[in-house]
Parts: C-alpha cells; structure tokens; sequence
C-alpha cells in the first residue's frame, strides 16, 4: 500500500495536488510546497491563483487548528516557513507587470507584532500593480514608520496587525500623525485578520483591507483620487 512517501506530486491532477499542498502546507514541508507551486506554474496556473487557492487556503486550515489548539507555535512556524518559500517563487511572478510606477507604501507589521505572511503578500501583490514597496519588517514603533513615511516621500502607509493586542497600536501611529500636522499627507490603509472596516474608521485610518486584493484595488482608487485632485487644484 502507498503512505505519504509514495506520492508523486507531478502524478496528481490539479485538485488532489491542491489537496496534497495543503497537507504539505500544515505539515510544514518546505520543498513539497515549492515543487508545488513549480507544478501548478508549468501548467499554466496564474500565479495568483498558485498563491490563493494553494497556499492562503492552505495556511487558513493552519490557522483554524493553531485556534483549536490542535497545531502549536513550532508547528505553525514551520508551515509559515514553507509558505513563505512559496510566495518566494511566486513573487517576481506577480511583481512583473513592467507597468509604470502609480505611488509609493511604506507598509509593516504594528509594534510588538511578528507575523509578517500577510503583509509580505499585500506587498508583493501592490508591486505586481505597479506600486513601488518601502517594507519596513515587523514589530515597528511609531517612530519608524514616521520617519520612512517622510524619508521615502511616500503617497501611502500600511499597517498590518495580526492580534487584537497590537491592532490597536495602529491608533497611536495615526494620531502621531495627526499632532506632526503629517496626517492628510498619507493614504493611510490597515489590514489583518481581527480588524474590520468599524475598527479602521474608529482609528481615523482612510480604510480596511480586507485582504491583498482588496488593499491594491483600495490603493489604486485613492491614488486615482489623489491624482484628479492635484490636476484639478
Ligand atoms: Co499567530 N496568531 N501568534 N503566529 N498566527 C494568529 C493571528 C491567531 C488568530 C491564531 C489563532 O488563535 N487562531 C492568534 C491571534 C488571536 C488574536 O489576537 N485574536 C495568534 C496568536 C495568539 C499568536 C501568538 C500570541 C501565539 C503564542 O505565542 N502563544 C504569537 C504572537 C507573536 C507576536 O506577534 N508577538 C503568534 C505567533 C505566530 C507564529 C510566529 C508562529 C506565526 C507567524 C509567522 C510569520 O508571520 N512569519 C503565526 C501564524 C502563522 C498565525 C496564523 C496561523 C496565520 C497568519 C497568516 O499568516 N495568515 C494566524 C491565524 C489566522 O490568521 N487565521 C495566527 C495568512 C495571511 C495570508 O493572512 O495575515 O490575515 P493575513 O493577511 C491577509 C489579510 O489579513 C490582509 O491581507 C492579507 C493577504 O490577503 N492584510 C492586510 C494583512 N495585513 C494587511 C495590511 C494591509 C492590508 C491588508 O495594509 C494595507
């Protein structure tokens, strides 16, 4: 009888094979995942697609069972691992538009927050736009993102918060903002799994992404805006 070892990734027809990728993802098996993905490429899978229905529902099955209490930190981190390795094949896919640049983000994960998978796809996927990315990492203070917004001459920030501990530092960066007079200079757009679109209006931030695709789609209308208004002005 086959066991797990016996599979032969490039054997299996897309479904099982996003199946498998998902196991692979939640057993943290780095190599699996990236032949994986090498797999979908070369039949023709859209990068994006390569990135939503392999890994992002892959890494959601991961995060239903860390809540359970089925998965613990040295198991998540290790899928976290492999994903990243996915999104690494994966990111000059989608950041190869040639397109002109149409504004600048300074983006990175609030202070006293490590998780960075979410922010690095909403980065990769605003550079596959046309966005020029400044990525400032994790756990950044205040100070950090002020300085990069005006060392940068940045159109937008992003913040990205993945706990309900540290979303609301998001807050103490806008009203920062707000005393330096720098405010209405900025885009400022959040995101992360425990916020929602009260919580972005509460902090006075300019909108919630729900996800990647949402915060480029939200990055492009407010720089369309933006550019109407100077044309205008
Ligand atoms: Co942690 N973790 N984690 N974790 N982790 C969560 C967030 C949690 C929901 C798990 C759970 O209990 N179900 C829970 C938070 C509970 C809460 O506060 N409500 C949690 C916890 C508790 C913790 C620790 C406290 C655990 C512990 O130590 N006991 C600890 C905290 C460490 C810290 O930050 N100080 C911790 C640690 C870790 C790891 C290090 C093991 C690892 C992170 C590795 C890494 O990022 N390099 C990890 C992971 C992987 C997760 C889960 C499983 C997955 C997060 C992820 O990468 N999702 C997560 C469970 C979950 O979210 N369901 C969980 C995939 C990613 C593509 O989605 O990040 O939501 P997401 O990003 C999306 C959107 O949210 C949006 O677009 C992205 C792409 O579509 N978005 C933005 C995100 N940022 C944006 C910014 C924008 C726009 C959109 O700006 C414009």
């Amino acid at each position: 009888m086959a066991d797990e070892d016996d599979i032969i990734l490039s054997e299996l027809d897309d479904d099982e094979l996003v199946l498998q990728m998902h196991d692979d993802l939640y057993d943290g098996l780095k190599e699996e995942i990236e032949e994986g993905v090498r797999i979908l490429l070369d039949r023709g899978w859209a990068p994006y697609d390569v990135l939503t229905k392999a890994l992002v529902a892959g890494m959601t099955i991961v995060g239903a069972d860390f809540r359970d209490g089925i998965l613990f930190v040295p198991e998540v981190l290790l899928a976290a691992n492999a994903m990243k390795a996915g999104m690494a094949i994966l990111k000059p896919l989608l950041a190869e538009t040639g397109a002109p640049k149409v504004g600048k983000m300074v983006i990175g994960t609030v202070k006293g927050d490590i998780h960075d998978i979410g922010k690095n796809l909403v980065g990769m996927m605003m550079e596959g736009a046309g966005f020029e990315v400044v990525d400032l990492g994790i756990n950044n203070p205040v100070e950090k993102y002020i300085e990069a917004l005006e060392r940068e001459d940045a159109d937008i920030l992003g913040m990205s918060a993945l706990l309900t501990t540290t979303m609301p530092y998001m807050k103490v960066v806008i009203d920062t903002m707000k005393e330096k007079g720098m405010r209405e200079d900025f885009i400022v757009l959040v995101g992360g799994a425990p916020l929602n679109e009260e919580f972005g209006k509460a902090i006075g931030a300019d909108a919630y992404c729900r996800d990647a695709a949402v915060a480029v789609q939200t990055a492009k209308d407010f720089m369309s805006r933006k550019h109407n208004k100077l044309s205008a002005g």
